[in-house]
């Protein structure tokens, strides 16, 4: 099988079967193109994607700027590491990063080539900048697949079998009103955890979702998140803010801390950052991210060149005018559907999210169901997804290019599917 031959779904499933490891867990569909808010497969099916690559494409498949970005930087260089030759692109996404920044510091910003490596340095750098080990993060966080990275996320597949596992790794409860954990409970697991495991003058950092994302799109309450800005003050801990699916415009804001009024000391972007290439970032107060000593940070492709043409290119489509607003007619067109959609779907036990970072949480706590609606749901030209602890949670990721006829038409798919999953 060769690409050029343009393989059809089944020959790519059977390769796939064939030459990549089962650890890789994949869907049956198979992409060969994707535009906008749509993608299609070998056979020329349509698909409305409401999953977006994960989160990823908030700006839509094949964003002119992005595209034509990325192919002025492809005519002058592919790679050049920046700690061999420093680039004009990487400095400029640094630049940008800081004009984002939600607060008021001189921040600074290292490049990396995933979620879970811009994690593990965010980790670092508090580590260097505090000299203490110990990091908090919650329940149903969701950080990455790295050593340390899946120390940190809360879900047994991404562990099981792989330790021995990263130390100095601390879990307190994180607010879940539907599942009865409010804000009080949230911040008394805190408590405890601050006199039973671990002295908060030992911790380096805490790292938290603002909206829990692969844990089931769980907005996290405002109170929770300025009582855990308090503790770090108090103690001297650095709050990590973890942006990399909630943020880059998902929730309307460029990132969804915005909507806290809460300044944090790192905050750490992916996905959608990139355009679709590799890029993930940690920015931060300048001398929190001076602390690590010269030569202790870097990796080869790290910053990559074109990665970072995209990323400038996305960083201007999300501050343009007009984004936030569009965002922001999706969130209310989408929460209105999904509103109804529960309404009268009784296997829907609540419609959560802060922006348009929408799901659906299904009552049972098994991923039966969705499962059942998220294949029923591509049979009939969705791309969706679930996540959460017990997977019973659907989630929605359109592109925020995704016109409201593309929109209608993916949540009457998804009414059918729920409908189907109900009755069957
Ligand atoms: N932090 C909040 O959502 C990645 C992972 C899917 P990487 N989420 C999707 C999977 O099954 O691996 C994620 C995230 C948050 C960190 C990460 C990690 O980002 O770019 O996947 O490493």
């Amino acid at each position: 099988m060769r690409v050029e031959e343009r393989a059809s779904t089944d020959q790519v499933r059977q390769g796939r079967e064939r030459y990549v490891p089962r650890g890789v867990a994949t869907t049956d569909l198979v992409v060969t193109r994707a535009w906008g808010a749509r993608i299609w497969d070998a056979e020329g099916r349509e698909y409305i994607d409401f999953a977006g690559g994960i989160a990823c494409q908030n700006l839509g498949h094949g964003n002119a700027a992005v595209v034509r970005a990325v192919h002025e930087q492809v005519d002058r260089f592919l790679h050049q590491c920046f700690m061999v030759g420093a680039y004009e692109p990487y400095v400029a996404v640094a630049e940008k990063l800081d004009e984002l920044w939600p607060g008021n510091a001189a921040t600074k910003t290292l490049l990396l080539n995933s979620g879970a490596e811009a994690i593990e340095n965010a980790v670092k750098i508090a580590r260097a900048a505090t000299g203490r080990a110990g990091v908090v993060v919650f329940d149903r966080a969701f950080h990455g697949r790295t050593n340390l990275t899946m120390a940190m996320t809360s879900k047994l597949v991404y562990k099981q079998g792989f330790g021995p596992l990263a130390t100095d790794v601390h879990r307190a409860p994180a607010p879940y009103p539907y599942r009865g954990v409010s804000t009080e409970d949230a911040l008394h697991g805190l408590e405890l955890l601050f006199k039973q495991d671990v002295d908060p003058q030992d911790v380096a950092c805490v790292v938290l979702e603002p909206v829990q994302g692969e844990g089931g799109f769980i907005p996290m309450p405002p109170e929770f998140i300025h009582a855990l800005r308090e503790l770090c003050d108090t103690h001297g801990i650095v709050y990590v803010d973890d942006e990399v699916q909630s943020g880059c415009g998902r929730t309307g804001t460029i990132w969804a801390i915005e909507r806290y009024d809460v300044e944090p000391d790192l905050l750490v972007s992916g996905k959608t950052l990139g355009g679709g290439l590799p890029l993930a970032g940690v920015t931060g107060r300048a001398e929190l991210m001076d602390a690590p000593h010269p030569g202790g940070l870097g990796g080869t492709f790290g910053g990559n060149p074109v990665a970072c043409a995209a990323a400038l290119a996305v960083l201007d489509e999300l501050s343009a005018p007009g984004f936030r607003e569009r965002a922001e007619q999706i969130a209310k067109l989408l929460r209105t559907r999904l509103d109804e959609i529960a309404a009268k779907h009784s296997i829907v036990g609540e419609v959560r999210g802060l922006g348009a970072m929408l799901a659906l949480e299904l009552t049972e706590q098994s991923g039966d169901a969705s499962k059942a609606v998220t294949s029923a749901a591509r049979e009939k030209g969705l791309v969706l997804l679930s996540c959460g602890l017990y997977g019973n949670v659907i989630r929605l990721l359109p592109p925020l290019s995704a016109t409201d006829e593309e929109l209608e038409r993916g949540l009457g798919i998804l009414e059918e599917a729920l409908g189907d999953a109900s009755s069957g």
